[in-house]
């Protein structure tokens, strides 16, 4: 039999939006500068499973002058590539920490920070720190771990979670994540804030949309699940054709794909006709359940990390030209 050889690049259709900059992105960058006098820790949560892509400047730039932790969140998912943690912890040394909300002691190792933070700002009002990051990183999930973890008797959620993007529209009033300590140094409690995911105001390529479009981090539907699905194909069989074996051998074609995916699950329509879009769906929502390989989406190359560090420096477009991209691709879209 010949040699299965895996597409080396993916076509991303002409229709894949460049933006996705709402109005409530704008209203919170503006917004988190106001905050950021009472704030003394920014804790930046960044998807683990796409690091670079989940980098937002603009939400750095408008948080600058702030000290600042990383928290990779959802490490869960991407612990099959286990290069990309060394390689990150490197690169930003005891400024990153991996989070991954099924392992207490994530949370643990987080609430240590902030406790050694409120030690050396050693404050009477004790420290306030403001979680920021893209749409659907993880944020409120983080707040709500931080609070049941680190303070006693308070299990219930305090911030609205989902996997969706958008869930939180407002910067939220402060949540007590430690108690207080009469005698130690951790004053008045460590508070928390959480925000709005903020989107960045312009994505320079289409592959970055359908990576975030992959992890929820815009609206669903705006890409179709068959891109998406598409997509994911193009990665496995990068990562490991074998990933999808209980559903048919290694194939570059995502109609067979989705047909055999559908076939497995008994869900042929009449004439043996396959529903290609609940056939995708079904295999983004295994993949986001970690059911299809738990890899890094982003390439780490050194290459991609320059390349990454260069737009960083200067991102594309401005806020408002973001705004006016948003509006003109939604126009483009209804037309
Ligand atoms: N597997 C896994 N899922 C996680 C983890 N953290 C959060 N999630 C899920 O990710 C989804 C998004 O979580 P949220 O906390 O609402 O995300 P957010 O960043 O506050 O989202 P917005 O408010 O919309 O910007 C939820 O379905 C969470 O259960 C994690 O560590 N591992
Ligand atoms: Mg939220």
């Amino acid at each position: 039999m010949a040699q299965f050889v895996p597409r080396r690049s993916f076509g991303v259709p002409s229709s894949v939006p460049k933006s996705y900059f709402l109005g409530h992105h704008h209203a919170a960058v503006s917004k988190l500068k106001t905050v950021l006098s009472r704030i003394s820790l920014v804790i930046e949560c960044r998807d683990f499973r796409l690091p670079l892509s989940t980098h937002n400047p603009i939400l750095e730039k408008a948080v600058s002058g702030c000290p600042k932790i990383i928290v990779y969140t959802k490490h869960d998912l991407g612990s099959d590539s286990p290069g990309a943690r060394q390689l990150l912890q490197k690169l930003h040394g005891r400024r990153a920490l991996f989070w991954d909300k099924n392992h207490p002691s994530t949370t643990a190792s987080l609430l240590k920070r902030l406790k050694e933070t409120a030690y050396e700002v050693d404050s009477i009002t004790g420290l306030c720190a403001l979680i920021v990051g893209m749409p659907n990183v993880g944020k409120s999930t983080l707040l709500n771990a931080l609070r049941s973890t680190g303070t006693t008797g308070r299990t219930t959620k305090v911030a609205k979670t989902g996997d969706q993007a958008g869930v939180t529209r407002k910067i939220g009033t402060s949540v007590r994540v430690v108690e207080p300590e009469e005698r130690g140094g951790v004053g008045a409690g460590v508070y928390v804030l959480d925000s709005p995911g903020v989107f960045l105001p312009y994505v320079e390529d289409g592959e970055t949309m359908i990576k975030i479009s992959l992890v929820q981090g815009i609206k669903k539907g705006l890409i179709p699940d068959e891109i998406l699905a598409d997509y994911l194909l193009y990665k496995m069989n990068l990562w490991d054709p074998h990933l999808y074996h209980r559903y048919c051998s290694p194939t570059n074609d995502i109609h067979e794909f989705l047909l055999a995916v559908a076939k497995r699950d008994g869900k042929l329509k009449a004439g043996g006709v396959p529903d290609m879009g609940e056939s995708a769906a079904r295999v983004l929502s295994e993949w986001r359940k970690g059911k299809l390989g738990k890899y890094v989406l982003d390439d780490l190359s050194d290459e991609a990390l320059q390349r990454h560090e260069l737009m960083a420096a200067s991102p594309p477009v401005s806020l408002n030209q973001g705004k006016k991209a948003w509006k003109e691709q939604r126009k483009e879209n209804n037309a």
